[in-house]
């Protein structure tokens, strides 16, 4: 369950939030795959409640599981996972299975099902008031109001969304039925939304009832990914992410805070990763610089940098993927001013497309920091350094690094001003392409800058005068 199944030594997770599937589907064949990431992160793509103003959050409040959402319907995520997986580009489902819809909304669900939370009535699972938690123990609103009663923690409502109770096998039997739904379609994994808010026991338990994954794309016998979000910044008395570490990797919001110190400039004083930040083992860790939620200030995690300080998000990207701490996420935004606004919307609420501009770049309101060359660029890099888990050559001058990844590749952030010079790249010597300016092009030179020589020493020119894009990097996979 630790393993992310990614094709070939890809590695790089993107979250296409909010995206439609057939958006997602041609996103893989066109950039994607070409690119080298590993997979997708797609938004919850059950029947969720229908919120006045439709905000992104309305998809964490599910109705049922049919897979009819905002983001199309079960035959568009079925196209989505083949045409993803046929060109070796994974599928992860963000799976809300700790609770239904909040308290107070009833009606019909983006399916078309009827429901009632107040009554827990969601007969297009089926379930009733009997599969949810009561609130025994809990304080009167029924709902969480301390983070240090781990019990209430689990067993009352998160922010008051009706809390289903993992114990009952009849629970279990119908989260495992939704899993197994999409692992029979191809998906390769899950994020478990609020794992923090359910029991361990119970979802190892609920892991232990899904199917091997479909060998159409898979090796026989493999088991799906499993990625729970736990918000652990190591207040006392917390539940703690390590809770969590033997049933898959966790989420490291603790990262999130460190990375936006480490592209700040405080190299001095942080490095790039210290064991003494008391952070999960880098095998359990998923990082990412922000998400879905602290990017727009809910869940945890402080004051992360985003799309909107673009120079730092793509240092902090660049030491993400260029690193070798977690298994990295990309995120991939709408343009937004309100924490609750949603996607890019037509007069009706449906989603608007996403439109690929001549340069690459995204319209309608689609922000695709995935597809910032120096993003994009880096997770090129990850994938080619995927197996050489070393640190080389590492070299600091104030807030500039440079090091290499046991010869398969090389890469140099400044976080203050140029640099340049002649750097130990530890590579064969060859014409490498820096992937921070472009790709190798069709007639034997690089896209955005002249090839770069490495020397049969190793050594190389290096520089770096750009500041909106204070990265270099040149990788194997990437010759001239
Ligand atoms: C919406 C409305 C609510 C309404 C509700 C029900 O906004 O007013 O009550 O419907 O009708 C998303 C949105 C919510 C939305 C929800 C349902 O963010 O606003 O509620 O959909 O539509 C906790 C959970 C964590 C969760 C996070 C938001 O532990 O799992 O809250 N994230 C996931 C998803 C998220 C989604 C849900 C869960 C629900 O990623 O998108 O919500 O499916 C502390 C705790 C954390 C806790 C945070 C925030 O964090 O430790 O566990 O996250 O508080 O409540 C310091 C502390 C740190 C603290 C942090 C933030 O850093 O060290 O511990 O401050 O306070």
């Amino acid at each position: 369950y630790h393993d992310p199944n990614c094709k070939d030594n890809r590695v790089a997770m993107v979250h296409l939030f909010e995206w439609k599937w057939n958006d997602i589907a041609a996103e893989c064949e066109r950039f994607l795959a070409p690119m080298g990431y590993c997979g997708v992160q797609v938004s919850p793509p059950n029947e969720h409640v229908i919120v006045d103003g439709y905000p992104w959050w309305q998809r964490y409040q599910p109705v049922s599981y049919k897979l009819e959402s905002r983001s199309g319907n079960r035959q568009e995520f079925i196209n989505m996972v083949e045409r993803c997986n046929n060109v070796g580009i994974r599928i992860y489902v963000d799976a809300i299975i700790n609770h239904m819809s909040g308290t107070g909304r009833s009606g019909k669900g983006s399916g078309g099902s009827d429901f009632d939370a107040d009554e827990m009535h969601f007969p297009a699972v089926p379930y009733t008031i009997a599969d949810f938690n009561g609130c025994g123990g809990c304080p009167a609103c029924c709902c969480i109001n301390s983070w240090t009663d781990v019990a209430q923690v689990r067993n009352c409502r998160l922010l008051g969304l009706t809390d289903l109770n993992q114990a009952l096998p009849g629970v279990r039997q119908k989260i495992a039925g939704f899993l197994n739904d999409l692992i029979d379609i191809g998906v390769a994994g899950f994020r478990i939304d609020a794992g923090k808010h359910m029991w361990p026991a119970d979802l190892k338990a609920i892991s232990e009832l899904t199917n091997d994954l479909n060998t159409k794309w898979f090796p026989a016998g493999r088991k799906a990914f499993f990625f729970y979000e736990v918000i652990d910044l190591a207040q006392v008395g917390e539940v703690r992410a390590q809770e969590y570490t033997g049933i898959g990797k966790v989420t490291e919001f603790r990262y999130c805070i460190k990375i936006d110190d480490v592209a700040g400039g405080l190299w001095g004083i942080h490095g790039l990763y210290d064991p003494g930040w008391g952070m999960v083992e880098s095998t359990d860790a998923f990082v990412f610089v922000d998400n879905h939620d602290n990017q727009r200030g809910h869940g945890g995690g402080g004051n992360v940098v985003t799309y909107k300080n673009p120079r730092k998000y793509k240092v902090a990207q660049a030491v993400t993927l260029g690193y070798t701490y977690g298994h990295p996420r990309v995120m991939s935004s709408y343009e937004f001013t309100t924490d609750g606004q949603g996607p890019p919307a037509n007069g009706d609420g449906s989603t608007k497309d996403v439109v690929i501009n001549a340069d690459g770049s995204c319209g309608n309101g689609w922000v695709c920091e995935h597809r910032w060359q120096a993003i994009a660029g880096m997770a090129s890099f990850r994938k080619a350094v995927a197996n050489a888990n070393t640190i080389d050559n590492q070299r600091t001058e104030g807030n500039k690094v440079a090091f290499s990844r046991g010869g398969r590749g090389f890469v140099a952030i400044s976080n203050e001003g140029s640099w340049s010079g002649t750097f130990q790249t530890g590579m064969p010597s060859g014409r490498y392409c820096n992937v921070i300016r472009g790709c190798p092009n069709s007639n034997g030179g690089c896209n955005g800058a002249e090839p770069v020589t490495v020397n049969s020493d190793g050594t190389a020119s290096v520089s770096i005068a750009d500041w909106d894009n204070p990265i270099f990097a040149i990788h194997v996979e990437a010759k001239a």
